[in-house]
Parts: structure tokens; sequence; C-alpha cells
């Protein structure tokens, strides 16, 4: 008697055997808003739980141009060369705003693209940055499922996303241009905490000197943040996409980061702060999402809204009205 495999099932079975059309489909199905999706996608999550939490997770932030993309080709090789399997996934806020992706056009990783180790998804477009957050969450752990030993986040420096990315990865590296010493001023506060290793980025050419110098800059600069780690100060490295140089030095700092902070249990508590922290995103988005969603809650909303605009009321008041609506029973 052979028992038909139900689709959810058929497909943790492709993905555990490395199928790579069963992991793009599982990603299709994640990012879904289709609430029969949803379903399935859980179920296919706890299916295939167990066999994830392994992989190098490596967030790749900078602003536009920097050179993530192309840096990302260089890593991804390279570690594919030293026989690792690599995923590659994006975090874009400006996608759903555009409808566009960072990794749209895959002429950047023309190469790794192509490479049968390699798996390159794009950012997901529309949707807001927590919804596109969920998505590469749970597209991280389905790509563990498969095997790849190394998960890449590359994210651009806009809005919320570093921090975002930063929360679901173990090491984060910020690329930065070579050049102008005063750009950490323009980093957001909060980030340098965050960063495991900066890069200065297209060292090569004539920028080889100026970029030296920027690491030495930034190395300094560095020694005035406290990391947020007991085991680990972030080292300032210069790399080149292009010539390959400090390419493999970044690897090895991510395995030496990996080692140490596992020798400390100090990777296990940031993964399940990770996992905390999550947890709870997801239960302050489904609440507010439900009590939005009340038809009570719906006729009141915009006059409360507007009394506070216009000065009518003060906000704390009219929220505690809007609260108010929690003690009464509604039909839903
Ligand atoms: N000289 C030099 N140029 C580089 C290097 N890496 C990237 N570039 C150039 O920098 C430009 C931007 O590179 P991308 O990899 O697209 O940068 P990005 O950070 O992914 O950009 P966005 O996706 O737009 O945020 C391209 O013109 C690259 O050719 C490098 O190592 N050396
Ligand atoms: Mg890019």
């Amino acid at each position: 008697m052979n028992r038909a495999l139900l689709p959810v099932e058929a497909l943790a079975e492709g993905i555990l055997a490395g199928n790579r059309r069963a992991l793009a489909k599982a990603i299709t199905l994640v990012e879904s808003t289709r609430a029969d999706h949803q379903e399935q996608a859980q179920r296919l999550l706890e299916l295939l739980l167990p066999h994830t939490g392994q992989a190098y997770r490596i967030g790749v932030s900078g602003v536009p141009g920097v050179g993530k993309s192309t840096f990302i080709e260089a890593f991804g090789l390279h570690l594919i060369a030293h026989g690792e399997k690599v995923a590659v996934l994006a975090v874009d806020p400006s996608s759903a705003i555009s409808g566009g992706s960072i990794l749209g056009d895959k002429t950047r990783m023309a190469r790794l693209s192509v490479a049968p180790q390699a798996f390159i998804r794009p950012s997901p477009s529309g949707g807001s940055l927590g919804g596109v957050a969920r998505h590469t969450r749970e597209a991280i752990l389905l790509c563990e499922a498969a095997g790849f030993g190394v998960v890449l986040v590359e994210t651009v420096g806009v809005g919320q996303s570093e921090f975002t990315v930063a929360s679901m990865v173990d090491f984060f590296l910020v690329l930065m241009l070579p050049g102008a010493g005063d750009e950490l001023q323009g980093m957001k506060k909060g980030i340098l905490e965050l960063v495991d290793a900066l890069a200065i980025t297209k060292a090569d050419g004539d920028n080889l000197l100026a970029a030296e110098r920027a690491a030495a800059e930034y190395r300094k600069a560095l020694r005035l943040f406290r990391h947020h780690s007991t085991v680990w100060e972030p080292p300032v490295v210069t790399v080149s996409a292009f010539s390959g140089h400090g390419i493999d030095r970044v690897w090895e700092i991510v395995r030496e980061h990996r080692a140490r902070l596992t020798a400390a249990s100090e990777l296990s508590r940031k993964r399940e702060a990770q996992q905390q922290k999550w947890f709870w995103d997801m239960v302050r988005e489904g609440i507010l999402e439900h009590f939005l969603a009340r038809a009570d809650v719906q006729s009141l909303l915009p006059e409360l809204e507007r009394a506070v605009v216009e000065h009518r009321m003060s906000p704390t008041d009219a929220a505690r009205r809007l609260l108010a609506l929690l003690d009464t029973p509604h039909a839903s």
C-alpha cells in the first residue's frame, strides 16, 4: 500500500534531498499571503525544523553602490571553492515601494547564480519590512534544511532594514567605501554596536592606499564602541571583489567568530534571544492586526485620530478610549 504523500510532505522530502526547485517553491509558499498557503508553510516548517540551525548565517549590509552584490559573488565563489553550499537572500525595504528588487538583476552575481552549489533568491517585493523580515527568517530555515552551510542575507542600508537583518544572523558584516573617514558618523546610531566586522570595499588599483587609510580610521573609531559580545572585537579589513584581496580573510574571520562564540556559549544565547524577539514581534503584530480588524475599532478610530490631530483630545486619552473597546464584547 503506497499512501500518497501530501504536497507539504513531498515538498519537505524534496528540500531535505537538496532539490532546488522544491526549495524555491517552499519559499514562494512562505511568502504567500493566502491563508491556506500560510497554513501549509507552517506545517512545512514544522517538519523541517529539526534539520535547521547548522548554517553560518551572515548579514551583508552597506550603502547602495558600496559593492555588496559584487562582494557576495566573489565571497560566494570562494566559499564554493572550499566545498560550501551557499544561499543568498535579500531584505530590500525599497522593493516594497518600487516593486523592484536589489537582487533583481543577477548580473552582479552572474557566475554565482549559475553555480550548482549556490542558490540566489531575490527579495520578495511588496509588503512591510516586518513581512519581508518574517519571510526571510523562514527562508533561512528552509535553506538550512536544504543543506546550505552558509546563508548570506544582503540588505541595503536603508531605514530599519539593517537592524532587522542584524537580528536574524550570527554575523553582521558592514561594507564601507574607501575614503571618507567621517562616514562613521553617517551610520545609524546603534548599528556600530551590532557590527561583527567592517570591510572597506574596492581596495584595488588607485583605491588601495585610501582603503588602508580608511581601515585604520575605522579601527580607531570602533575602539570607542562597546561591542555586544565579550569575546569578540570587530575587526576592520580591506577587500576587493575584483582582485580577490581580503576575501579569504573575511571567511577566516567569520569562522573564528563562530568558534569563539560557540566556545563561550554566546552563539546559542544570541540565537535564543533572536528567537524570543521574533516570537514577540509576531505576537505584537498579530494582536495589532486582530484589534484593527474589529468593526467597532474601525468605526471609532478615524474620529479619535482626528480629535488627536486637532488637539481636541490627548493621544493618551484617545488611546485609552480605543483600548476600552477590548473590555466590551464584540461580534467578529
Ligand atoms: N574597483 C572596484 N569596483 C567595485 C568592486 N566591487 C564592486 N565595484 C563596483 O561598484 C559598483 C557597485 O557594485 P554593486 O555590487 O552593484 O553594489 P551594491 O552595494 O550591491 O549596490 P546596490 O545593490 O545598488 O545597493 C559596480 O559598478 C561595481 O563594478 C571592487 O572590488 N573594486
Ligand atoms: Mg546589490
